[in-house]
């Protein structure tokens, strides 16, 4: 099996075809420069600042990872809320659930000299598993060229169809892709980020998406609190998880204007 490749522009219908058929699919240079450029500066003092303290095992010790981009980088909003992210969230996700959330939004400098990172599933934080229904959806946004040298995302194609990990073959291929571009991959796909051979930093954001009625990967009420969420339109506001999720799950009456911005559940 070949990971599909797609240009900027593809047909919101080949790509759901693409992932439903092998996991996960690249669609190229999907970011203008300067949205990359933006977000790559936002996030800079933060990888400096925090990058280390996620460092253990699964992480790896010579990757910088930051969590909750939106509470620092307010660029990120353009890569978060990304028509083609969302459109692939709701093919997925929508069948599911009323509205879908955030899970994480990661980022993710993996230094010269890191080595592979264990092949793992996403959705594997949630501990059940129904047939025919995503949990989450997964977006690597490329902010660098993602090279096999430099520690482009392994993927192993068509492990969504499998029942048993164990079972599922080590065979995974390298998502390389060009600056600005996504790779899209299913939250119960196989895949890992991978050493980087290269002498420069490989950067990339990843962003979950997950049912409504789930509980989200990260507190974002904790990690993007209103006074930070309220810089943000509707629709990121709903992805953060400050509207109810169908007529009550999350609601919240505080009988004060401490915030009721959008206090029902319409599409995202
Ligand atoms: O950095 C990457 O390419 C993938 C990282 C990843 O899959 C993870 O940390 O869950």
């Amino acid at each position: 099996m070949e990971l599909p490749v797609f240009k900027a522009g593809v047909a919101e219908a080949d790509l759901v075809r693409a992932l439903r058929k092998s996991g996960a699919a690249v669609v190229e240079r999907v970011l203008p420069d300067d949205i990359i450029n933006a977000c790559a500066q936002e996030m800079r003092p933060v990888f400096d600042r925090n990058g280390r303290m996620a460092e253990n095992d699964f992480n790896g010790y010579t990757t910088l990872r930051i969590s909750s981009v939106l509470r620092y980088a307010p660029s990120t909003r353009h890569i978060i809320g990304h028509p083609l992210a969302l459109a692939m969230a709701d093919a997925f996700l929508r069948p599911h659930c009323t509205s879908y959330r955030i899970g994480s939004n990661t980022g993710i400098e993996i230094l010269p000299g890191e080595g592979d990172q264990v092949l793992h599933t996403d959705d594997s934080i949630y501990p059940v598993r129904i047939p025919g229904m995503y949990f989450q959806i997964n977006v690597m946004w490329s902010l660098c060229d993602f090279t096999e040298e430099n520690g482009a995302t392994r993927v192993v194609l068509g492990s969504h169809k499998v029942p048993d990990y164990g079972d599922a073959p080590a065979n995974p291929v390298y998502a390389e892709m060009p600056k600005g571009s996504a790779l899209f991959y299913l939250g119960n796909v196989l895949h890992g980020g991978s050493a980087n051979r290269s002498h420069a930093p490989r950067m990339g954001l990843i962003n979950t998406y997950a049912l409504g009625w789930l509980r989200q990967e990260v507190n974002q009420y904790l990690a993007v609190p209103p006074e930070i969420a309220k810089q943000y339109d509707p629709v990121i506001r709903k992805l953060l998880g400050y509207s109810k999720h169908g007529s009550s799950l999350g609601h919240s009456r505080f009988n004060n204007d401490v915030w009721v911005w959008e206090d029902n559940d319409t599409d995202v």
